[in-house]
């Protein structure tokens, strides 16, 4: 087994240099989606976006927060993370030189949970940091990969009908991947008329916890469908029912919620509760643990891939950088711009290519124009913390 330290230095942790944070801002913005999006905790037809930007040597870094209005994915809401920034995180951000990411995680670490929150602020300075030092997020944490392969996450439809015309549009757009929400009453029967129709395509089901360990019988049903893997079927929390499921099942388990952090992940691996890992930076509390599971998951030869929280562009840079790193072997939750939104807060927006493919950005930072005319006209709240 390869062990965490031969790993090689990032370059992040090479060429840190000391930044002085002057200010922290905190906006929201709501876009509109094309389309409702609709999982086993319900439906939304719009997104509140939580940007972050930290200011220092006259450079901005944005960062977003990908906490939702309710807490039903996670119990943080864009009001916790407000808070917890403003009244915690932003202070100790601010308090002294930053010297580098992980002296900004030690002193999160001090806060108990939060991810989400810590996350924000952790994206927002690795992209000042790339801009102070000219490289792009990618280059900081060491990625590998030029472009990366995407996939999609298809809510659940109001019919059979609909959800088919859904995969058969992201099919034609090149998706690599196709990932089907389920929830009691929408699952086997969806998925095995899926699978009917599309013999061979690369699929996966995704219940957000919807299910308990009670089902067990119920959900062995879903081995029959050449599932690329069933993610997140149990407790939100759990670890124990997942290890006990998946050894049961021929399919891979994938876990979502239950791998907030690289404990986790370790007691996830060594409980033997799943076989792949989703990392969303948001939901492990930032790039210091997203690197952490990478490199561990690596080194033991569990896949992981970037799951997506329906972010804006900025949220989905930091998601591209991530899934550049070597240890991303299965398509990422990281469609284009036009998928979600109108119109994004980047430029250009993020594209797709005809055979499931995203570019990596050279750019420094996040690689990225951030429209701030766009943002300023959709903002609905502003808030500064300064030094
Ligand atoms: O469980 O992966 C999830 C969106 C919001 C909350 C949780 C999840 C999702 C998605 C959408 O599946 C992924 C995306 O396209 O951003
Ligand atoms: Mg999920």
């Amino acid at each position: 087994m390869q062990l965490l330290s031969e790993v090689p230095a990032r370059p992040y942790e090479v060429n840190s240099i000391p930044l002085e944070i002057e200010k922290v801002e905190l906006r929201t913005v709501r876009l509109k989606l094309n389309e409702p999006f609709e999982t086993s905790f319900g439906s939304i037809d719009s997104r509140l976006i939580f940007l972050v930007s930290v200011t220092a040597e006259g450079k901005t870094g944005w960062g977003e927060v990908v906490a939702s209005e309710e807490p039903h994915y996670s119990y943080e809401t864009a009001g916790t993370a407000t808070h917890v920034i403003r009244d915690f995180l932003a202070p100790a951000m601010i308090s002294d030189r930053v010297a580098d990411l992980t002296d900004l995680a030690i002193r999160f670490s001090s806060f108990r949970g939060h991810n989400m929150a810590k996350a924000g602020l952790e994206l927002a300075y690795m992209d000042l940091l790339g801009q102070v030092t000219g490289q792009s997020l990618s280059q900081l944490i060491g990625g590998t990969r030029s472009n990366i392969a995407v996939g999609v996450s298809l809510g659940i439809q109001p019919s059979f009908e609909k959800l088919l015309d859904r995969i058969n549009r992201y099919l034609s757009l090149g998706y690599r991947r196709i990932k089907l929400k389920i929830k009691p009453g929408w699952d086997i029967g969806i998925v095995r008329e899926v699978r009917r129709h599309h013999p061979d395509i690369v699929l996966s089901v995704d219940a957000n916890s919807a299910y308990t360990i009670s089902d067990e019988a119920y959900l062995k049903q879903l081995d029959d469908f050449r599932l690329l893997m069933i993610e997140q079927p149990l407790n939100h929390d759990d670890l124990i029912d997942h290890a006990r499921f998946q050894s049961v099942m021929r399919t891979a388990i994938c876990l979502d919620e239950s791998i907030t952090g690289i404990h986790r992940t370790q007691q996830a691996l060594d409980l033997k509760s799943c076989r792949i890992i989703n990392i969303k930076i948001g939901r492990v509390g930032g790039y210091s643990q997203a690197l952490a599971i990478h490199d561990t998951c690596h080194a033991r030869k569990i896949p992981v891939w970037c799951g997506g929280m329906l972010e804006s562009g900025i949220g989905r840079a930091h998601n591209i950088a991530l899934a550049s790193l070597p240890g991303f072997e299965l398509p990422g939750d990281i469609s284009a711009s036009s998928r979600y939104f109108a119109r994004d807060v980047i430029t250009p927006e993020v594209t797709v290519s005809p055979d499931g493919i995203v570019e990596v950005p050279t750019g420094s930072g996040i690689g990225f124009e951030v429209d701030l005319d766009y943002i300023n006209a959709m903002t609905q709240t502003v808030e500064r913390i300064e030094n």
